[in-house]
Parts: C-alpha cells; structure tokens; sequence
C-alpha cells in the first residue's frame, strides 16, 4: 500500500471518529433519562430518536450516491488507454509528450512537476476549465479525462509558481475519432 492510501484511510478512520463522536453527543445532550418521562412523552422521545437516524441514514444515501463515481482516477491500476500524455511542469512551461489526442476515447495525463508545485488545468475551446489536477516534484498523478469535444486545448497553470507563472500556456489538438488515425 503506497503512502497516499494509507493518509486516507486513516482521514476516514479520523473524520468517522469525530463524526461518531458529534452524533454521541448530539443523542446524549440534555436527554432526561427515559424513566423519569411520562409514558406518552417518552414515546414521542423514542419517535424522534427514530426521525433522527433516518435522516442520518438518508444524508449518508444522498452522500453515497451523488459523490459516485469517484472523480479521482486510481493511481495504481493498469492504464485502461492507449492515450498517455506525459505532462512535466516547469518553471515556467508545460512539457507534453503528445500534441494530439482523440475525442471519444479516454486520455491519461501522467503529470509531474520538474521544480516547484504547479498546477495542470486543462481549458476547452470554449476556456471553460475542464480538468485539472496537481503537477508535484516527486510524484506523478494520473488524470483520466475522455474529450467530447474536438478543437483546440490550453492547459494553463492554477498555482502561482513564480515570476512569469502567468506565462506557463500549452495547446494541445482533440480530433474527432475518425480522423485520428490519420493525423
Ligand atoms: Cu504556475
């Protein structure tokens, strides 16, 4: 297991620690003991007992199924494309070992920082962000993004890394599908 693995389960370990925690708390808080209720009273006390973890158990659904799929490509698995573009931030340009790339099919983007950190952003033909991810010295991240879009694509930097940080522009093509093989 590679370090990054490990910093998240034990984030997960520690936010569900505090998580559970809260919740004691909250349950526990200016809760008289049920003996000491009225009858009628200590039913409406285990009523909302019963609201309060169905609303616990439909936040934890919401969360479930809207934060699926993971956005975050796995670091480790084989690569699931031939598209591989290696991505190398300098101080102060980007290095692309691909200047072309074909929409429809996933490209992995194997990005490292040279110096300092920087940060790889990927804008369409439109300059709306489309992806982006960190460009660290001593770590490659693996960014998967399928391209619906033909035209022209700039990464751009979205980390100040320096004096001309503003400058750090590449472009790169996304063809259609049917004339990739040619170009
Ligand atoms: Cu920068």
């Amino acid at each position: 297991m590679i370090v990054q693995e490990k910093v998240w389960i034990i984030t997960l370990l520690g936010v569900g620690l505090v998580a559970l925690t809260f919740l004691f708390v909250i349950v526990q808080a200016g809760k008289p003991p049920i003996s000491d209720l009225a009858p009628e009273k200590a039913h409406a006390h285990v009523l909302q007992r019963w609201w309060f973890l169905a609303l616990v158990v439909l936040g934890v659904a919401i969360a479930f199924s809207t934060l699926r799929p993971f956005p975050i490509a796995s670091q480790q698995a084989q690569s699931p494309t031939a598209q591989i573009v290696n991505a190398i931030g300098h101080q102060w340009a980007w290095e692309l070992s691909r200047s072309k790339v074909t929409a429809g099919i996933p490209v992995e983007f194997d990005v490292t920082g040279a110096d300092v950190n920087h940060g790889f952003a990927i804008y369409g033909p439109n300059d709306r962000i489309v992806t982006q991810v960190q460009a660290m010295p001593g770590f490659t991240n693996r960014l998967l993004y399928t391209f619906t879009e033909p035209g022209k694509y700039r990464v751009l930097c979205l980390e100040y890394c320096g004096v001309a940080h503003h400058g750090m522009a590449a472009e790169f093509d996304v063809v259609a599908a049917d004339d990739g093989g040619r170009k």
